[in-house]
């Protein structure tokens, strides 16, 4: 438990929030130690199945802390050792994470903190909800791999004009342009994530981290490379319990119940 994120539990969900309401809950040094510590405590646990991200109060996430960003001359930040130490950590953190992230984005979510919803598997959003590529704003290029997932789930033309003009875009155009899976009203956002992690803790772990695994592998391998790849997460997966028992709940006609055993 930190200040500045707070960790829930709720059965095999793992709930994270982030808790600077009246900054937007944007990153400061606090923040993102914190969920560093979080993510990899997360990681190792073996009754956590799935995660939950999202916000306190109206936003998301504002992205980086710029209260902590006092520009004196002749004494230049540098951003490339915060992405280093902070932020690219987090992103990959996140990629790595053996279990599914759901992402619930409650308000507006600009830079850093639009890329790190987006680092997310399955990202919901409040209707009210926008997403903001606010780096051209402060004289930036979009980070914590905005470049790469936008240009992945949109292609050129959208990614350069989110980037270049950092116009709000709102969560039913994301959804509708598949940057995000769903945009649901502002009421129903944390009940709709909770049944929705709640629904991936009781899918087989091994399965859902296989899924994750290849879907990112598929962003640099060909398409025969791919075929071996699945072959073999295919493989070690018809070794599980969980395998046994999906296969021998449907022939019983009845709702199988993953254990996650090897
Ligand atoms: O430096 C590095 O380590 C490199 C990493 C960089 C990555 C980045 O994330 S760069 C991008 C940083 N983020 C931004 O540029 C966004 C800044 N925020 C905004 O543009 C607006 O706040 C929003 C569009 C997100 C929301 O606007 P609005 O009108 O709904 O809210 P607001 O009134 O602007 O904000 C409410 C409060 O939160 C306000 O404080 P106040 O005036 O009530 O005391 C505002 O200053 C504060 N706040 C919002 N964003 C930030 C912030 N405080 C610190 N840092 C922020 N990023």
């Amino acid at each position: 438990m930190s200040e500045t994120v707070i960790l829930e539990r709720d059965e095999a969900v793992a709930i994270v929030t982030l808790n600077r309401p009246e900054r937007l809950n944007s990153f400061n040094t606090a923040t993102t130690d914190a969920l560093q510590r979080i993510f990899a405590e997360l990681a190792e646990d073996p009754g956590v199945r799935a995660l939950i991200v999202t916000g306190a109060g109206r936003g998301f996430c504002a992205g980086q802390d710029l209260t902590e960003r006092v520009m004196t001359p002749g004494a230049p930040v540098d951003v490339g050792a915060s992405l280093d130490t902070r932020f690219n950590p987090l992103v990959r953190m996140m990629r790595a994470m053996p279990k599914p992230i759901v992402v619930a984005v409650n308000g507006v979510a600009a830079g850093a903190g639009a890329n790190f919803a987006l680092a997310g598997d399955i990202v919901l959003a409040a209707k009210s909800a926008e997403f903001i590529q606010a780096f051209v704003r402060i004289g930036l290029a979009p980070d914590c791999g905005g470049t790469w997932s936008l240009t992945r789930l949109l292609g050129e033309a959208r990614a350069k004009a989110l980037a270049m003009l950092a116009e709000p875009l709102s969560a039913e155009r994301a959804a509708a342009w598949g940057l995000i899976w769903k945009a649901v009203d502002d009421d129903d956002l944390m009940p709709q994530a909770r049944a929705l992690a709640a629904r991936l803790a009781k899918a087989p772990p091994a399965a859902l981290a296989a899924i994750k695994r290849l879907i990112h592998d598929a962003a640099t391998t060909t398409m025969d490379e791919q075929l071996d790849l699945e072959r073999d997460a295919q493989r070690a997966l018809g070794y599980t319990r969980d395998f046994a028992e999906g296969v021998t709940a449907f022939r019983e006609k009845r709702p199988p119940v993953f254990a996650g055993e090897g």
